[in-house]
């Protein structure tokens, strides 16, 4: 099968964001008087639940069970400005791509592949990576963009990247998939995509079997 589009990941895959989505999460509960705090080792269990509000809501009720709980719409609204406060983080700079992305990236565009986006976060957060990274809009770099608020299920469920591929309008045969967790594997082989897999720094220690290839960087990838 001729391959035609790669479809990326963008939170672990694009750039190691989760440290900048961990702050963003703390600074919003300190400005909201709210005594909880996510350590390093406490985010990698909590980002097992992807998606901002649903990791909220699983860790209120896993931890803060004998509280009066808040409602999903106290919760969305601490994420909103969870996701304002993150923009405003990758605004200051500092965060880069991970290795080898940009380049494969133009090598891809140059030979005529076309690139997606199947990401859990919100666009909000997409074009705040790729005005810091690349000092463009998604849109410039990007000719499909399928985010969290687009679908009702997200990873693991194969929802974001089927969506991704409807808007191609391709069949998972000749796209490829790039991921760095576990519910993103999971996601993009539910949606029939070989994955290749580079784990960050909070998911080396995730199950990857299924995937076409796990490797430790996108440096030198041979499209
Ligand atoms: C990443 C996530 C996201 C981010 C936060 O998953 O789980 O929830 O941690 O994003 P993936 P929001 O890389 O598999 O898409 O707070 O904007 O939801
Ligand atoms: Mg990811």
């Amino acid at each position: 099968m001729t391959l035609k589009a790669l479809i990326f990941d963008v939170d672990g895959t694009l750039a190691e964001t989760e440290e900048a989505h961990r702050q963003a999460f703390n600074d919003t509960f300190k400005a909201n008087g709210i005594d909880w705090f996510w350590d390093v080792p406490l985010y990698s269990e909590l980002l097992l639940t992807t998606g901002g509000k649903e990791r909220m809501l699983a860790y209120q009720a896993a931890y803060h069970s004998d509280r009066p709980q808040m409602s999903f719409d106290e919760i969305a609204e601490l994420h909103r400005q969870k996701t304002a406060r993150y923009v405003e983080i990758l605004a200051i700079g500092g965060l880069q791509l991970r290795a080898g992305v940009a380049d494969l990236i133009k090598r891809a565009g140059n030979a005529g592949l076309r690139l997606a986006i199947a990401t859990t976060t919100s666009r909000p957060n997409v074009d705040a990576l790729t005005k810091c990274c690349w000092g463009k809009p998604a849109t410039e770099l990007f000719e499909v963009i399928a985010t969290g608020e687009q679908v009702t299920a997200k990873k693991p469920a194969p929802d974001l990247f089927e969506l991704a591929l409807n808007q191609l309008q391709l069949s998972p045969e000749n796209c490829l998939a790039f991921e760095d967790s576990r519910n993103g594997l999971l996601s993009a082989m539910g949606a029939g995509l070989d994955t290749i897999v580079t784990p960050c720094i909070y998911t080396k220690d995730h199950d990857f079997t299924g995937a076409l290839r796990v490797i430790s960087t996108l440096e030198g990838f041979d499209i």
